[in-house]
């Protein structure tokens, strides 16, 4: 075709259409399963997993510090986050993976378009004339989105060999790019190359694990062994979480294989060590795929991006799982390289995976279906604006309601924990400047101390009960309020007016 184009371009002959079509850049939507930001040496240089592909994406691109999952309603908390990505939609607006679902909205056509699947990422792309892609795990995820790739190639890969890991995602990605080639295709792709792990269970390859002093642990009686390989606890490391969070005996707290409910510095580094080695691995393979498109010169013209479903904890606050609001879980990685964005460069971004959608609709030059709610940030990626965003919520209700709410505003962030079955009810007040790891009075015990090496200032508290930031605290409990409101947050808090919307269906 790049032929017949110079042809007629040589007579002088305009062929807008298609030489619009073949300019049109390509995207590479990279995404794994439970992965901290800060895991990554991109956003906590003294982490030891190395990662020399995400580095070097991020010195050639854009790196986000304000990229966040806006929450969930289930425990599975790659579900909505997975539906929130493909429609763009915001929390209480999404369907759930089965009717009439676990968010009490999601089946009510007032909050969900009973048309959405038509209007999601692969079916919008499509009609606007990009070959769409995808890899990706299976399940959790929003399965009648995911169906309108025109090639689908999904399968939960978890295991320890090249056939059973993240070796697979790459191969459909190779095979597919290999396919493009040999028809000579040449109009613009939507590749969404998702990744099954470092998602539990985290069997590593065997010289990965090595690297990072660990093992495929699976004897609940005995704790593994220790070796000066593994990561170091990490910062904000506790033995406990401090209080009933509302959802302390989910799946992931307590029936993680290889962690259980230990939270032990032997498990706990152990843990790590596997995260980090099944890290490592999808590095590598995130290479081996742009090492091909530049081979067919296709890298300059394709906006990559890297992010994760959510974070994770691993030991960060005496938790393990997906399950809190914390910045290590409520925060994703969120990298950017593409045509316009300036090499090496960081941005605040204050983004939700949301967002993404109206941004690849945008830099791919046509309007986000009108059921989007997301912001594209595509200024962002042109320097041109610094956030999208001033006001960031977060919700977790997989158990006990109404469970965990956060909201952040600048360096202030205010969380609240209530449940109904409990009585439990919290509040937390961080400045993120002052205290970003969101230590707590536990993380001045001698005990701890001894553990983490780190010996926090004592401004790094929780300042919800200071006299000092009631103000704060007032004007944080505000915005909350104001931004439920905004995303039809169905529950309140105690003392909050009792205004939820009321769902139109009988649960
Ligand atoms: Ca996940
Ligand atoms: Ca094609």
């Amino acid at each position: 075709m790049k032929s017949l184009v110079l042809l007629f371009a040589a007579f002088g002959i305009a062929l807008a259409s298609t030489t619009q079509a073949a300019d049109r850049p390509n995207i590479l939507f990279v995404i794994v399963d439970d992965q901290s930001p800060f895991d990554l040496k991109v956003y906590n240089p003294d982490s030891t997993l190395e990662t020399p592909v995400i580095d070097r994406l991020a010195a050639e691109g854009m790196v986000f510090d304000g990229a966040h999952q806006m929450g969930a309603w289930a425990g599975g908390v790659c579900t909505p986050s997975r539906h929130m990505i493909m429609s763009g939609r915001t929390l209480w607006h999404i369907p759930d993976k089965t009717t009439p679902g676990r968010s009490v909205l999601s089946a009510d056509p007032k909050y969900v378009p009973t048309d959405l699947p038509s209007h999601t990422m692969a079916a919008v792309f499509n009609v606007a004339g990009y070959d769409t892609m995808r890899t990706c795990k299976r399940g959790n995820s929003y399965a009648a989105a995911n169906a309108l790739f025109t090639v689908v190639r999904d399968a939960v890969k978890r295991g320890g060999t090249d056939e059973t890991e993240s070796a697979w995602h790459a191969e459909q990605v190779l095979s597919y790019l290999d396919d493009r080639k040999a028809s000579s295709d040449e109009d613009p792709f939507l590749i969404y190359f998702g990744f099954s792990h470092p998602h539990d269970t985290r069997d590593g390859k065997p010289e990965l694990l090595a690297k990072y002093g660990a093992v495929n642990h699976r004897d609940k009686k005995k704790l593994p062994a220790s070796h000066p390989s593994q990561p170091a606890l990490p910062p904000n490391y506790l033995p406990a979480h401090p209080f009933d969070n509302t959802d302390m005996n989910v799946r992931d707290e307590v029936n993680v294989s290889g962690v259980w409910r230990n939270r032990d510095e032997r498990t706990i580094r152990n843990e790590l060590g596997r995260e980090f080695a099944c890290s490592e691995n999808i590095d590598i393979q995130i290479g081996r795929v742009l090492e091909q498109l530049e081979a067919m010169g296709e890298l300059d013209n394709t906006y990559i991006f890297y992010t994760s479903d959510h974070g994770m904890a691993i030991g960060r606050h005496g938790l393990q799982g997906k399950q809190n609001l914390y910045e290590h879980t409520w925060r994703v990685p969120f990298i950017a390289k593409g045509p316009g964005i300036e090499p090496g460069t960081r941005s605040t971004g204050n983004i939700y995976l949301l967002d993404v959608l109206a941004t690849l609709c945008d830099l791919a030059g046509f309007e986000p279906p009108k059921t989007s709610e997301g912001i594209s940030f595509k200024p962002v990626l042109e320097g041109k604006q610094d956030a999208v965003r001033d006001v960031l919520y977060g919700a977790y209700c997989g158990g006990a309601k109404p469970g965990i709410r956060c909201v952040k505003k600048g360096n202030w962030k205010l969380l609240k924990y209530e449940s109904s079955e409990s009585g439990v009810s919290e509040t937390q007040l961080f400045n993120l400047a002052e205290n970003p790891h969101e230590l707590l009075v536990e993380h001045h015990a001698p005990e701890v101390i001894a553990l983490t090496g780190v010996t926090p200032a004592t401004t790094q508290v929780d300042l919800a009960g200071d006299p000092k930031h009631a103000d704060k605290l007032k004007e944080m409990e505000q915005l909350l309020l104001e931004e439920m409101r905004r995303y039809d947050d169905p529950f309140r808090f105690t003392g909050q007016p009792d205004d939820a919307p009321v769902p139109q269906v009988n649960f």
